[in-house]
């Protein structure tokens, strides 16, 4: 039996990391773009969008999302998903200001949790705002679940309409103060969500690999990229994120995987448009 196509996330550069922190960070919109357009040509189908400013800080400004998307749309085609998440203490309105321009995905976390030292604040007031702006420009959410309890809050939003029906599941595992990176957390909270739903697993950190053997495995999809780790190997740096997607394609060849299309992925994630 042939396997679905396996898609690939590149989350090019979180919220947290600094270029002080770790040079190769792409920051600037020519970085991101080529980093993105870099991860895209390596196979990723999905690009999962922060951006930053002038100085290298996390921002949610509309004009920066703008500027880095038309310039990665300017050279490949590819499904760019914006974060709502934003950095650690990002105000609501902030998080939403980019959804106007209509990406053809954004995040949606499923619930508060310590995040390191710090707090992800994510009430039901704030998923319900993130929410109605997704719905209310058609964008298609992913659920961002860090650990059990915001499966089963997806699940009780769901019955209330409080989230739209259609939706792609990413579990993000090994977050300090989520659900570990631990493979038997993957098992069981794929486990748990309904038959035919698609998702996808971020592992953070030295948990990125063994996560995403598994998941293809599994027939799940993948994430990887700076955002979520930036170590190759234990005690060496990796050198760009199209280098995390080069890794996945390896490994996916080896397991028969084929890899997912844009075209594959806007049709295996039910895309309106
Ligand atoms: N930066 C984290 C606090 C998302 O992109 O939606 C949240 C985050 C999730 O990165
Ligand atoms: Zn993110």
């Amino acid at each position: 039996m042939s396997q679905n196509p396996l898609i690939i996330t590149c989350a090019i550069v979180g919220a947290e990391l600094t270029k002080k922190d770790f040079p190769q960070l792409p920051t600037t919109p020519e970085e991101l773009a080529t980093s993105a357009i870099e991860a895209v040509t390596a196979g990723a189908s999905i690009i999962h969008l922060h951006v930053r400013d002038k100085n290298g800080n996390p921002t949610q400004d509309k004009n920066i999302f703008q500027n880095v998307t038309d310039k990665i749309r300017k050279n490949c085609d590819c499904i760019i998903q914006y974060s709502t998440g934003g950095a650690v203490g990002t105000p609501v309105e902030d998080r939403c200001a980019p959804l106007t321009l209509k990406p053809d995905m954004a995040t949606l976390s499923m619930g508060t949790m310590n995040f390191g030292d710090e707090v992800f604040e994510n009430t039901t007031e704030i998923i319900k705002k993130i929410s109605d702006e997704i719905q209310k420009n058609i964008i298609l959410p992913e659920l961002e679940i860090f650990d059990f309890g915001m499966l089963d809050t997806a699940k009780r939003f769901l019955k209330k309409g409080i989230i739209p029906d259609k939706f792609h599941v990413d579990f993000v595992l090994g977050v300090p103060g989520g659900a570990s990176g631990d493979i038997r957390n993957l098992i069981a909270l794929v486990d748990r969500l309904e038959m035919n739903q698609t998702w996808t697993v971020a592992g953070i950190g030295k948990s990125q690999l063994p996560l995403i053997t598994l998941a293809i495995t599994l027939g799940g999809h993948v994430r990887v990229g700076f955002e979520d780790n930036i170590f190759y190997k234990k005690g060496e740096l990796a050198t760009s994120n199209a280098q995390f997607v080069n890794r996945v394609v390896k490994i996916a060849n080896e397991l028969n995987r084929p890899i997912a299309s844009v075209a594959d992925t806007r049709k295996m994630l039910k895309f309106a448009h």
